[in-house]
């Protein structure tokens, strides 16, 4: 036994730290959190994801789907020390919840595999924590499966990463099976034992001397920002153990290296050294404090990580201490007023969730019923509302559905499971079209909207249905002409009478709609002329092929009233006739509106995008290397807003699921042929 015996590291942080646990998408995040659940004793048994016991993945929906689809956050307690995990999804569209914790984290655990399909997500998420200045640590996990040396893993991840990547323990083969692995750091080897700690093996010949090499490949880079250990391995001086391990730790704080430890979270291999290095290395509250700007006095001071609905307990905020202490009927103030008084403190466990004493600085809880706090909030329980420490935006969303309560009694329901949904996930957004009254959900990818759909049926209770949002064509005319609108009723005593000319003709993309009048003479009495004019607009609205009419000018030119029967009512009813008469001969002609398309993506997808691009309809406009990101390019493009729809599916499975896009409307566009009749036909069959 005994995995102990870190290098007396005087500068170890103690006190609570919080840990997210990111990485590219089945890397196997969750399954190591059940590993260091396991490991420290705050579980019985290793759990697994797909027997859907682990309990990062407790939600019905991450069961549902065998995969992470929200931050899980589990606390735990190592050699005295308290400490929370969150198990962050690895997929770019859940990515929001992942980006919504990293603020307040102390270090992230990267876990990947040697998998080079992967390379961009991993990329992805470490631009993240660059961005961020977070801390990081890379677990090579599934080291179980290795079939290539792990030097040569690095060099197909090192891509990913601005700082490098330093390998900090080396694998012993045993034939084609990795059976152990070598601390270059604490210069130990050791021999995996599945489900226990490994057991320390004394290293010879071969294995020995590659350990040598490997930890002199280690101190090389260290020495790199370290002049004194330079010297001292030009000079071929061992270095002490200890400022090897000061300057691990150092260089991780700093930034400026990206350590690498190896395992296999199934087996629970490797993962009590992983919490060492945590322990020894990883920086406290104090640190992620000062990296957010702020200045920790006596107040309580956090951050709001997460929200969550609970069916019995309500609202749940999970938040980290930065400093102060927060106890049940303390009041915590957001930047823009009152959060509320904190109900209860939780510790939570995954789905679980257990009542506990005041938290403290550095600890991650869920407060209960903080009506007005919102993730991504500062609370602070001083008299004065908190400067916002961090903010963190959504990406634009890039897929959308129409929404509908299956039942009608559900829709005032449903407007309050709307705003749940949304503050639980803002990277979700609901709009309500005012001129064709569809509800549109906008997210960030199918899975995210599927699952989404799912929330309202099983955690709000307002099942739904959905089908793909209304796009916004809209009709034209091509010819000018002039019409009379009549509108004459003698029925019984008061009669009807409004007569109009009208003068209808195109107008240049873009112009939207004019009303002109040129009554001489009175033949239409000027308090009429407002009333024509909302009879013409009225009839705008629906056009001969069933969209607005857009783009023409109106102009009334003649017509003739009577003393009795003429009204308001006449002339709207006169000018409506005149437009649904008038344009059936105006040539009408669909519009469709294109938007201005940016895709990002790995250039070796680029030739694909480029194709799927040019399939739906697009004209590429040009493509570039990606500013700031090695390896990716932007293609731009402009496509019609029905072929954009659905776009994401085939951008994301083109690119291993990290390509996206932004768009944004820059003209319409007429439309003419099979796609028009198409589209013309289904309109008059949906009326
Ligand atoms: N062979 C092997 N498989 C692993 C290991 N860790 C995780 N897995 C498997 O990889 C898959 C994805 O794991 P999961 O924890 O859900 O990954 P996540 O998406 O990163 O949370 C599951 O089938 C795990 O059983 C490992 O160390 N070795
Ligand atoms: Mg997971």
């Amino acid at each position: 036994m005994g995995q102990n015996g870190t290098g007396p590291n005087a500068a170890r942080t103690t006190g609570p730290r919080c840990i997210a646990l990111v990485g590219p998408f089945q890397s196997g995040k969750t399954t190591l959190l059940e590993a260091i659940l396991a490991r420290t004793g705050a579980i019985q048994r290793q759990g697994t994801v797909e027997a859907g016991t682990a309990v990062g993945d407790a939600s019905k929906e991450a069961r549902h789907h065998k995969m992470s689809v929200e931050v899980s956050v589990a606390t735990t307690n190592f050699m005295g020390d308290n400490y929370t995990f969150l198990d962050c999804p690895g997929s770019i569209e859940f990515i929001h919840d992942m980006r919504s914790v990293l603020p307040a984290i102390d270090a992230a655990i990267v876990v990947c595999e040697a998998d080079e399909k992967k390379v961009p997500q991993l990329q992805l998420i470490l631009r993240e924590l660059e961005e961020l200045n977070i801390p990081r640590i890379l677990f090579l996990n599934k080291i179980d499966k290795a079939d290539r040396r792990v030097r040569e893993t690095l060099k197909l991840l090192q891509p990913a990463s601005r700082v490098p990547l330093v390998l900090r323990q080396i694998p012993i083969w045993h034939g084609d099976i990795i059976s152990g692995f070598v601390d270059l750091a604490l210069e130990r080897a050791f021999v995996y034992k599945e489900h226990a700690p490994s057991e320390v093996i004394e290293l010879k010949g071969d294995d020995a001397d590659r350990k040598k090499d490997a930890r002199f490949t280690m101190l090389e880079t260290l020495a790199d920002h370290d002049d004194q250990l330079m010297e001292q391995l030009l000079e071929d001086i061992e270095p002490p153990r200890d400022k090897v391990f000061d300057d691990l730790a150092k260089e991780l704080r700093e930034r400026i290296i990206c350590p690498v430890l190896i395992g296999a979270a199934t087996r629970t291999n490797g993962v009590l050294r992983l919490l060492k290095a945590i322990r020894h290395e990883v920086p406290g509250v104090a640190e992620a404090a000062a990296r957010l700007g702020a200045q920790p006095g006596n107040d309580a001071l956090a951050l709001v990580l997460k929200t969550f609905h609970t069916a019995h307990g309500g609202k749940m905020s999970v938040a980290r201490m930065l400093a102060g202490q927060a106890g049940d009927g303390i009041t915590l103030n957001t930047p823009n007023g009152e959060a509320g008084r904190i109900a209860a403190v939780f510790k939570m466990m995954g789905q679980h969730t257990e009542k506990r004493g005041p938290a403290i600085a550095g600890e991650t809880v869920a407060f209960g019923k903080l009506d007005h706090a919102r993730t991504g909030d500062t609370l602070s329980s001083g008299k004065q509302a908190p400067i916002s420490l961090a903010s963190v935006k959504p990406y634009p969303p890039v897929l959308a559905i129409a929404v509908q309560a299956r039942e009608r009694k559900d829709d005032v329901k449903l407007g309050l499971a709307f705003t749940k949904l949304t503050e639980e996930d803002p990277s979700l957004s609901v709009v309500h079209n005012t001129e064709n009254h569809d509800v549109v959900i906008w997210g960030q990818g199918e899975m995210h909207l599927r699952v989404a759909t799912e929330r309202l049926a099983d955690r709000f209770q307002v099942p739904v249905s959905s089908r793909p949002p209304t796009v916004g064509y809209r009709e034209t005319i091509k010819k000018p002409i002039s019409i009379r609108g009549r509108h004459k009723k003698q029925s019984g005593g008061h009669g009807q009478f409004g007569d109009v000319v009208l003068e209808i003709k195109p107008l240049p993309r873009g112009s939207g709609f004019k009303f002109e009048e040129k009554i001489t003479g009175g033949v239409v009495p000027r308090n009429y002329i407002p009333s024509v004019e909302e009879g013409v607009i009225d009839a705008l609205k629906h056009g001969p092929l069933g969209f607005p009419v857009v783009d023409l000018a109106v102009t009334l030119v003649d017509g003739s009233y009577h003393t009795v029967d003429s009204s308001d009512m006449a002339f709207r009813t006169a000018g409506r006739i005149g437009i649904v008469d008038g344009l059936p001969q105006c040539q009408p002609v669909l519009l469709e509106p294109i938007h201005l398309v940016e895709i990002v993506c790995p250039s070796e997808a680029t030739a694909k995008i480029n194709a799927i691009l040019s399939g739906r309809r697009g004209q590429i406009l040009g493509f570039d290397t990606r500013e700031g990101w090695e390896g990716w390019d932007t293609v731009r493009a402009q496509m019609a807003e029905a072929e954009i729809g659905d776009l994401i599916i085939e951008v994301r499975s083109a690119t291993a699921g990290v390509g996206s896009f932004t768009f944004k409307f820059d003209h319409m566009a007429e439309l003419t042929g099979r796609n028009a009749d198409q589209i013309v036909a289904a309109r008059r069959a949906a009326e």
